[in-house]
């Protein structure tokens, strides 16, 4: 018997990915380098100075396996991780599947009160963090009803996670299991604002950086990956994680805010030949480089990349033009779901449609349909469905979500497309009212619970309203509880009060005080009438 070992067929259209009857996936990714002889080669870059080559890489994650198998955890255990990006995220993650637990990355822009949800929703075992989310963790900690048995800081205490390493045994074997066992979860955000984890088998990771990275994009060893995403979204996972390790190449990891500065420095300094952005960022690069064009500050130096990639919501064909103008490389957009793991539909460096999604990626199929499910023909607008091999298995602890979203294979993915006579895809928005902003999910009613709870708002509705650059930002429609108080103040008291109580990037950007919402006759908002506006 071959264990653990895939086997790959490129000669086949799509590539023929096959699995053993046994497969913990920690194998290829990460012990097959040795054999490859990749020991000494840079996995990661670090912006804070490490460099990590693979080697060491399968060292600490074998020490970092045998860290969690000392605290006593039963297999299959979830572990919550609120880990900047930086090489413990990769010894965490890969440890925990190595030894037979499942990892569970979390956002780590949530706030105290989405940290207590998910520790109780999860039932978890443990959970490890960074010491810059310590104060919104050990909050949430404090909070729920029933904490797990175990936490623990990553770095700067004693007994911290990476002060464990250094002394835990180097020898781990590959905890037994198959391409279907469930493998790590990521948590994506629900209409209610309520997030749902979404549970990744072992081969997922496999499919999506063979289909996508190297059958898409071409990752190859040369390539260096550097992602504007973290790595707890699912597209940062992908980006700066999982296609380097599959291809044997190296990624940059930059663990602070992505803003056009830093990330021209990081380019500058490191070079990257694969950019993973987002269309808000995109569209800040672009105002960035069109200020210092005709002055006297250098422009930035992006000649080392090769391609640019863009998902997370759609990219304005005008960004893409903008940028194709400035840096004479492209922009390929591709849509991709947590629940698929990765981009399902996607141009390609030779096939490039601006304003489009782009065709299938090979290995997956997809159709649109109407309302009650039957295709519709081409040209018309209807629900995308999907199918391939790395989508999840099922919502944790939601069997009625699932239900909804998993029919017969099928992926609901929630968005409404419809396809040309060529076969590009074209995205017409949502079926339900989430929003992206900034490539990141946004509940309107989230942010409107949030206002409510302020003592000058009587009720208020959130739309996603399209700024200069043509993409989505909350628009808060707010009646106050007296409305003589209407005033800028007003609305920078309002701001502050999202600021601190939601994720940093869900705050309104603007603010109407109405005398009183558009509602149906049973009394719901009417949202569809206030984007009309
Ligand atoms: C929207 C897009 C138009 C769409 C993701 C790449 O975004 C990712 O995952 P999420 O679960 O959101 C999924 C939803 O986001 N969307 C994403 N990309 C595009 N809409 N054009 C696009 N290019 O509504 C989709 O259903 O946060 C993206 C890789 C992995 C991912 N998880």
């Amino acid at each position: 018997m071959i264990k653990n070992t895939v086997i790959i067929d490129t000669s086949a259209s799509p590539t023929k990915i096959e699995f053993p009857s046994e497969f913990n996936v920690s194998v290829p990714f990460i012990d097959r380098h040795l054999d490859e002889g990749r020991r000494e080669k840079i996995i990661i870059h670090s912006t804070s100075g490490e460099k990590i080559t693979y080697g060491q890489l399968a060292k600490r994650v074998n020490q970092s396996g045998n860290v969690l198998k000392n605290i006593g955890l039963n297999p299959c255990d979830r572990i919550l991780m609120v880990v900047k990006d930086s090489p413990e995220f990769f010894y965490l993650f890969w440890g925990a599947i190595k030894a037979g637990y499942v990892p569970v990355p979390l956002n780590t822009l949530f706030r105290s009160n989405d940290y207590a949800y998910i520790i109780e929703d999860s039932d978890c075992a443990s959970v490890f963090y960074s010491p810059e989310f310590k104060i919104e963790v050990e909050s949430a900690l404090g909070q729920v009803s029933r904490s797990p048995d175990h936490s623990c800081l990553t770095e700067g205490v004693s007994g911290s996670f990476l002060e464990q390493l250094q002394s835990a045994s180097l020898e781990l074997d590959a905890a037994p299991a198959t391409a279907t066992d469930d493998c790590f979860w990521l948590y994506s955000s629900g209409t209610t604002g309520k997030p749902k984890g979404v549970v990744h088998s072992h081969r997922d990771m496999v499919v999506t950086s063979q289909h996508y990275g190297v059958d898409t994009l071409g990752v190859s060893e040369e390539d260096v990956c550097f992602s504007a995403a973290k790595l707890f979204f699912a597209y940062g996972l992908g980006n700066a994680m999982t296609f380097p390790l599959w291809s044997g190449a190296s990624c940059i990891l930059f663990p602070e805010r992505p803003t056009p500065q830093s990330t021209f420095d990081v380019i500058k300094r490191f070079k990257p030949s694969i950019f993973f952005g987002v269309p808000t960022l995109y569209a800040a690069q672009l105002k960035e480089l069109n200020s210092v064009s005709g002055t006297s500050s250098e422009s930035p130096d992006l000649s080392s990349i090769r391609i640019s990639v863009s998902a997370g919501e759609a990219l304005p064909a005008d960004i893409l033009r903008r940028w194709k103008e400035h840096t004479k490389t492209d922009i390929l957009d591709g849509i991709g779901s947590t629940e698929a793991l990765h981009i399902f539909i996607s141009n390609s460096p030779d096939d490039i449609r601006a304003g489009s999604s782009g065709r299938m990626v090979p290995g997956y199929d997809a159709k649109i349909v109407d309302e009650n499910g039957k295709e519709v023909s081409q040209g018309e607008e209807g629900r995308l469905l999907i199918r391939g091999d790395s989508t999840c298995k099922y919502y944790w602890n939601n069997k009625q979500k699932t239900a909804e979203t998993i029919v017969d294979g099928w992926l609901h993915t929630g968005d409404s497309y419809h396809q040309d006579e060529e076969g590009y895809y074209f995205y017409g928005g949502r079926s339900d009212d989430m929003m992206k902003v900034g490539g990141i999910w946004c509940s309107p009613f989230e942010i409107e619970a949030r206002l409510v709870e302020h003592p000058k708002v009587l009720e208020a509705a959130v739309v996603g309203r399209e700024d200069d650059s043509g993409l989505i930002k909350p628009e808060a429609h707010v009646v106050l509880n007296n409305s003589d108080e209407e005033s800028e103040s007003v609305s920078a008291e309002l701001q502050e009060h999202c600021k601190s109580g939601l994720a940093p990037y869900k705050y309104p950007r603007w603010f109407h005080f109405p005398e009183e919402l558009p509602k149906t006759a049973t009394g719901k908002i009417q949202r569809y009438k206030l984007r009309m506006n």
